[in-house]
Protein backbone atom coordinates (compact mmCIF):
# COMPACT_ATOMS: atom_id res chain seq x y z
CA UNK A 1 0.00 0.00 0.00
CA UNK A 2 2.93 2.10 0.78
CA UNK A 3 4.35 1.86 -2.43
CA UNK A 4 0.83 2.70 -4.05
CA UNK A 5 1.05 5.47 -2.65
CA UNK A 6 4.58 6.61 -3.42
CA UNK A 7 4.10 5.88 -7.19
CA UNK A 8 0.68 7.74 -7.16
CA UNK A 9 2.68 10.84 -5.41
CA UNK A 10 5.26 10.29 -7.78
CA UNK A 11 2.58 10.55 -11.24
CA UNK A 12 0.93 13.59 -9.06
CA UNK A 13 4.32 15.50 -9.05
CA UNK A 14 4.76 14.82 -12.80
CA UNK A 15 0.96 15.95 -13.50
CA UNK A 16 1.91 19.17 -11.34
CA UNK A 17 5.07 20.02 -13.22
CA UNK A 18 3.96 19.10 -16.46
CA UNK A 19 1.03 21.60 -15.89
CA UNK A 20 3.27 24.34 -14.46
CA UNK A 21 1.18 24.15 -11.01
CA UNK A 22 4.39 23.13 -9.50
CA UNK A 23 7.44 25.97 -10.12
CA UNK A 24 10.83 26.15 -9.19
CA UNK A 25 12.30 29.72 -8.77
CA UNK A 26 11.87 32.06 -6.18
CA UNK A 27 8.38 32.88 -4.33
CA UNK A 28 7.74 34.43 -1.05
CA UNK A 29 5.53 32.09 0.71
CA UNK A 30 2.44 33.49 3.00
CA UNK A 31 4.53 33.25 6.10
CA UNK A 32 7.24 35.48 4.10
CA UNK A 33 9.52 32.57 3.20
CA UNK A 34 11.59 32.47 0.29
CA UNK A 35 10.67 29.58 -1.25
CA UNK A 36 12.61 27.97 -3.81
CA UNK A 37 9.15 26.07 -5.29
CA UNK A 38 5.60 27.28 -4.95
CA UNK A 39 2.68 24.89 -5.77
CA UNK A 40 -0.25 27.03 -7.31
CA UNK A 41 -3.19 25.07 -7.80
CA UNK A 42 -5.31 27.60 -9.49
CA UNK A 43 -3.54 26.81 -12.77
CA UNK A 44 -5.52 23.29 -12.82
CA UNK A 45 -7.03 25.13 -15.38
CA UNK A 46 -9.20 23.22 -17.62
CA UNK A 47 -11.56 20.82 -17.51
CA UNK A 48 -9.23 17.43 -17.90
CA UNK A 49 -6.51 18.81 -15.35
CA UNK A 50 -9.27 19.51 -13.06
CA UNK A 51 -10.67 15.85 -13.75
CA UNK A 52 -7.33 14.52 -12.91
CA UNK A 53 -6.68 16.30 -9.84
CA UNK A 54 -9.96 15.06 -8.66
CA UNK A 55 -9.07 11.69 -9.34
CA UNK A 56 -5.59 11.75 -7.47
CA UNK A 57 -7.50 13.50 -4.12
CA UNK A 58 -10.32 10.84 -4.46
CA UNK A 59 -7.79 8.08 -4.51
CA UNK A 60 -5.48 9.56 -1.72
CA UNK A 61 -9.09 9.86 0.65
CA UNK A 62 -10.41 6.41 -0.06
CA UNK A 63 -6.78 4.55 0.43
CA UNK A 64 -6.39 6.66 3.85
CA UNK A 65 -9.36 4.98 4.75
CA UNK A 66 -10.27 7.88 6.75
CA UNK A 67 -14.11 8.26 7.83
CA UNK A 68 -16.44 11.19 6.85
CA UNK A 69 -19.80 12.46 6.46
CA UNK A 70 -19.45 15.50 4.05
CA UNK A 71 -17.08 17.42 2.22
CA UNK A 72 -16.33 21.19 2.75
CA UNK A 73 -14.37 23.50 0.69
CA UNK A 74 -12.60 26.58 2.30
CA UNK A 75 -13.03 30.12 -0.21
CA UNK A 76 -11.87 30.18 -2.76
CA UNK A 77 -9.64 27.70 -3.72
CA UNK A 78 -11.17 25.16 -2.26
CA UNK A 79 -14.34 25.08 -3.75
CA UNK A 80 -14.02 23.86 -7.25
CA UNK A 81 -11.66 21.51 -5.39
CA UNK A 82 -14.81 20.27 -2.99
CA UNK A 83 -17.05 20.05 -5.74
CA UNK A 84 -14.68 18.05 -8.23
CA UNK A 85 -13.99 15.60 -5.43
CA UNK A 86 -17.02 15.40 -4.53
CA UNK A 87 -18.34 14.18 -8.19
CA UNK A 88 -15.43 11.72 -8.23
CA UNK A 89 -16.18 10.28 -5.03
CA UNK A 90 -19.67 10.00 -5.90
CA UNK A 91 -18.12 8.11 -9.10
CA UNK A 92 -16.37 5.53 -7.22
CA UNK A 93 -19.61 4.99 -5.20
CA UNK A 94 -19.08 6.94 -2.35
CA UNK A 95 -21.53 10.36 -2.66
CA UNK A 96 -21.75 12.70 0.24
CA UNK A 97 -22.95 16.08 0.62
CA UNK A 98 -20.75 18.89 -0.16
CA UNK A 99 -20.78 22.42 1.01
CA UNK A 100 -17.98 25.84 0.83
CA UNK A 101 -17.90 29.38 2.35
CA UNK A 102 -18.17 32.79 0.79
CA UNK A 103 -15.81 35.39 2.47
CA UNK A 104 -18.17 38.14 1.65
CA UNK A 105 -21.78 37.87 3.79
CA UNK A 106 -24.75 38.63 1.68
CA UNK A 107 -27.06 40.62 3.03
CA UNK A 108 -29.76 39.34 0.32
CA UNK A 109 -31.51 36.26 -1.30
CA UNK A 110 -30.08 32.81 0.44
CA UNK A 111 -28.02 35.20 3.44
CA UNK A 112 -24.94 34.13 5.08
CA UNK A 113 -21.49 32.91 4.12
CA UNK A 114 -21.97 29.08 4.24
CA UNK A 115 -23.43 27.17 0.61
CA UNK A 116 -24.37 23.71 -0.19
CA UNK A 117 -25.06 21.47 2.10
CA UNK A 118 -26.07 21.85 5.96
CA UNK A 119 -22.23 21.53 7.52
CA UNK A 120 -22.87 18.65 9.95
CA UNK A 121 -21.44 15.56 10.96
CA UNK A 122 -17.96 14.57 10.55
CA UNK A 123 -16.72 17.01 7.62
CA UNK A 124 -13.67 16.53 5.70
CA UNK A 125 -11.98 19.18 4.43
CA UNK A 126 -10.29 19.71 0.90
CA UNK A 127 -7.64 22.28 0.31
CA UNK A 128 -4.30 22.53 -2.16
CA UNK A 129 -1.58 23.50 0.07
CA UNK A 130 -0.58 23.51 3.59
CA UNK A 131 2.03 25.19 4.63
CA UNK A 132 2.40 27.08 7.89
CA UNK A 133 -1.26 26.38 8.83
CA UNK A 134 -2.89 29.52 8.76
CA UNK A 135 -5.68 28.74 6.31
CA UNK A 136 -6.54 24.97 7.90
CA UNK A 137 -6.92 26.72 11.07
CA UNK A 138 -9.43 29.01 9.50
CA UNK A 139 -11.20 26.27 8.01
CA UNK A 140 -11.17 24.36 10.93
CA UNK A 141 -12.67 27.21 13.45
CA UNK A 142 -15.76 27.66 10.81
CA UNK A 143 -17.12 24.44 10.63
CA UNK A 144 -17.22 24.71 14.77
CA UNK A 145 -18.62 27.70 14.42
CA UNK A 146 -21.30 26.10 12.51
CA UNK A 147 -22.22 23.51 15.17
CA UNK A 148 -19.99 20.36 12.62
CA UNK A 149 -17.29 18.18 13.51
CA UNK A 150 -14.11 19.08 11.66
CA UNK A 151 -12.49 15.58 11.59
CA UNK A 152 -10.73 14.99 8.38
CA UNK A 153 -8.80 17.26 5.49
CA UNK A 154 -7.21 16.22 2.28
CA UNK A 155 -4.79 18.45 0.76
CA UNK A 156 -2.71 18.22 -2.33
CA UNK A 157 0.40 19.29 -1.07
CA UNK A 158 2.07 18.80 2.46
CA UNK A 159 5.20 21.40 2.07
CA UNK A 160 6.42 19.59 5.64
CA UNK A 161 7.58 22.92 6.93
CA UNK A 162 7.55 24.64 10.33
CA UNK A 163 4.24 25.51 11.34
CA UNK A 164 3.72 29.24 12.93
CA UNK A 165 2.24 30.51 15.78
CA UNK A 166 1.47 34.13 16.70
CA UNK A 167 4.27 34.85 13.85
CA UNK A 168 6.79 32.78 15.52
CA UNK A 169 8.56 29.21 14.01
CA UNK A 170 7.95 25.77 15.67
CA UNK A 171 8.70 22.83 15.62
CA UNK A 172 6.13 20.60 14.30
CA UNK A 173 4.55 21.44 10.63
CA UNK A 174 1.08 22.40 10.34
CA UNK A 175 -0.07 18.50 9.29
CA UNK A 176 2.03 17.32 12.42
CA UNK A 177 -0.16 19.87 14.10
CA UNK A 178 -3.82 18.93 13.17
CA UNK A 179 -2.93 15.31 13.15
CA UNK A 180 -1.83 15.06 16.57
CA UNK A 181 -3.12 17.68 18.19
CA UNK A 182 -6.27 18.72 16.93
CA UNK A 183 -6.68 14.81 16.39
CA UNK A 184 -7.98 14.93 12.51
CA UNK A 185 -6.92 12.60 10.29
CA UNK A 186 -4.72 14.06 7.11
CA UNK A 187 -4.57 12.37 3.85
CA UNK A 188 -2.04 14.16 1.48
CA UNK A 189 -1.57 13.37 -3.01
CA UNK A 190 1.99 14.60 -1.69
CA UNK A 191 4.32 15.84 0.24
CA UNK A 192 7.85 17.57 0.38
CA UNK A 193 10.05 14.40 -0.06
CA UNK A 194 7.75 13.14 -2.27
CA UNK A 195 8.59 16.55 -4.85
CA UNK A 196 12.60 15.45 -3.48
CA UNK A 197 12.35 12.11 -4.33
CA UNK A 198 10.83 12.87 -8.15
CA UNK A 199 13.72 15.72 -8.00
CA UNK A 200 16.73 13.20 -7.37
CA UNK A 201 15.38 10.97 -10.28
CA UNK A 202 15.56 13.37 -12.80
CA UNK A 203 18.64 15.03 -11.70
CA UNK A 204 20.51 13.70 -14.90
CA UNK A 205 17.80 15.78 -16.55
CA UNK A 206 20.16 19.14 -15.95
CA UNK A 207 18.00 22.14 -14.01
CA UNK A 208 16.30 19.08 -11.94
CA UNK A 209 19.76 18.93 -10.01
CA UNK A 210 19.90 22.67 -9.11
CA UNK A 211 16.30 22.70 -7.97
CA UNK A 212 16.72 19.80 -5.67
CA UNK A 213 20.28 21.28 -4.32
CA UNK A 214 17.83 24.91 -3.46
CA UNK A 215 14.49 22.62 -2.19
CA UNK A 216 16.65 20.42 0.32
CA UNK A 217 18.50 23.91 1.67
CA UNK A 218 15.09 25.14 1.88
CA UNK A 219 14.03 21.63 3.73
CA UNK A 220 17.36 22.02 6.08
CA UNK A 221 16.26 25.61 6.77
CA UNK A 222 12.55 25.19 7.04
CA UNK A 223 11.30 21.50 6.98
CA UNK A 224 10.63 19.62 10.10
CA UNK A 225 11.43 16.18 10.82
CA UNK A 226 9.19 13.35 9.73
P1 LIG B 1 -0.78 28.20 5.18
O1 LIG B 1 -2.09 28.88 5.41
O2 LIG B 1 0.40 28.95 5.75
O3 LIG B 1 -0.78 26.74 5.59
O4 LIG B 1 -0.48 28.24 3.65
C1 LIG B 1 -1.35 27.62 2.73
C2 LIG B 1 -1.67 28.59 1.64
O5 LIG B 1 -0.46 29.15 1.12
C3 LIG B 1 -2.32 27.98 0.44
O6 LIG B 1 -3.69 27.84 0.60
C4 LIG B 1 -1.91 28.98 -0.64
O7 LIG B 1 -2.72 30.13 -0.58
C5 LIG B 1 -0.49 29.37 -0.28
N1 LIG B 1 0.60 28.57 -0.91
C6 LIG B 1 0.39 27.84 -2.07
O8 LIG B 1 -0.67 27.85 -2.67
N2 LIG B 1 1.40 27.06 -2.58
C7 LIG B 1 2.62 26.99 -2.02
O9 LIG B 1 3.49 26.26 -2.53
C8 LIG B 1 2.86 27.75 -0.85
C9 LIG B 1 1.86 28.54 -0.33
C10 LIG B 1 2.23 29.42 0.79
O10 LIG B 1 2.06 30.65 0.64
O11 LIG B 1 2.77 28.91 1.77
Amino acid sequence: QQQDQDRLAQEFVQFAVDAGVLRFGEFKTKAGRMSPYFFNAGLFDDGAKMGRLAEFYAKAILASGMEFDMVFGPAYKGIPLAATVAVELARLGRNVPFAYNRKEAKDHGEGGTLVGAPLQGRVLVIDDVMSAGTAARESIALIRAAGATPHAVAIALDRQEKATENGHDVDHSAVQYVRHQLGLQVATIATLADLLQYLQTHGGEGEMQAHHARVLAYRQRYGVDT
